[in-house]
């Protein structure tokens, strides 16, 4: 098992030694946790990330100069500016480092080196790219277009669960979903949610469900076992048929707390649970397809 990568430099004093860690503390370095032994001393700094790059061709940097080491960074010129005024500083002192002006490379990146002690010259990159070296994220869109969909809507509180549904409805076929690609399906109440998503999600016949529904807690003695049961069935039909499941349900106080997640002053809850929606289809195809050739080894 690969555990790490350590590149050793040999210091030849112990004012090279302090140069060194000094430079690299300046430039923000995370110092590493130092060792001593009879014969030596560590004083390891820390990188997030570390590779070992075997290049065949033009190197990257010129023959002359040549830094051994490179080290990607962020923020390129901002930490040049410390590394010259480090440079500045010490050259007084010691008349050797040298700071290079950032220059740009062969490679699709800027760079610049500095030798902060004779014979150790350091390289420092920053990618064109933007991405380079971050992780590649994948997200889903919101685009429904070729998407389908099935709706399980309770009836009971119906004022409330009409408008989660309207809600529901609009946000699927203004992202470009075809009305004939949406099936809904009534259930009486919140309890019977989970069942009737099951065999949607079975039929194999939608490629989400949304799930709308109202539970007032004022109003239902046994709310918390509905509750309870309707956000297990609708989890766990989900994850055993794969298909994304948004969550629709209010759990709501009072009926005015769920008019207002139903079209009032806090949106509509049915619309955001159908963009879930959408938007776990998306997730679902590029995770199975992935398009993304950016990754943290790419140039
Ligand atoms: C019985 C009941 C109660 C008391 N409250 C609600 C509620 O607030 N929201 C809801 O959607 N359904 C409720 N129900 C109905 C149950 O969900 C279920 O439909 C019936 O018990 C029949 O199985």
């Amino acid at each position: 098992m690969i555990k790490g990568i350590t590149l050793v430099r040999a210091a030849s004093t112990p004012a090279v030694l302090e140069t060194l860690t000094g430079f690299f503390a300046a430039l923000g370095f995370e110092a590493g946790k130092g060792w001593k032994l009879d014969q030596s001393s560590g004083a390891p700094f820390l990188a997030p990330l570390g590779n070992l790059e075997f290049v065949l061709g033009e190197l990257p940097a010129s023959a002359k100069n040549s830094p051994e080491i490179l080290i990607e960074v962020t923020s390129l010129d901002a930490l040049h500016a410390v590394a010259a005024g480090w440079a500045a500083k010490t050259q007084n002192a010691a008349k050797t480092p040298i700071v290079s002006p950032i220059q740009a490379t062969h490679w699709k990146s800027r760079m610049f080196t500095a030798e902060p002690v004779p014979g150790m010259v350091y390289g420092f990159w920053e990618s064109e790219n933007p991405y380079h070296g971050k992780p590649v994220a994948i997200e889903g869109d919101l685009s429904a277009e070729d998407m389908r969909f099935g709706i399980v809507v309770a009836r009971w509180n119906a004022v409330i669960t009409d408008r989660l549904l309207q809600g529901a409805l609009d946000a699927l076929l203004r992202s470009g979903a075809k009305k004939d690609a949406i099936q809904i399906v009534r259930v009486p109440g919140a309890w019977e949610i989970p069942a009737a998503a099951r065999l949607l999600a079975d039929s194999g016949q939608v490629d989400a469900i949304v799930t709308l529904g109202v539970l007032l807690r004022g109003e239902t003695a046994h709310y918390e076992a509905i509750y309870t049961e309707v956000s297990r069935g609708i989890g766990q039909s989900q994850q055993e048929t794969r298909v994304p499941h948004s969550f629709g349900v209010l759990t709501c106080e009072t009926l005015e707390q769920a008019l207002d997640r139903a079209g009032l002053k806090m949106g509509n809850k049915g619309f955001e649970a159908a963009l879930a929606a959408i938007e776990m289809i998306s997730v679902k195809r590029k995770v199975a397809t992935p398009t993304v050739t950016d990754t943290a080894a790419s140039r």
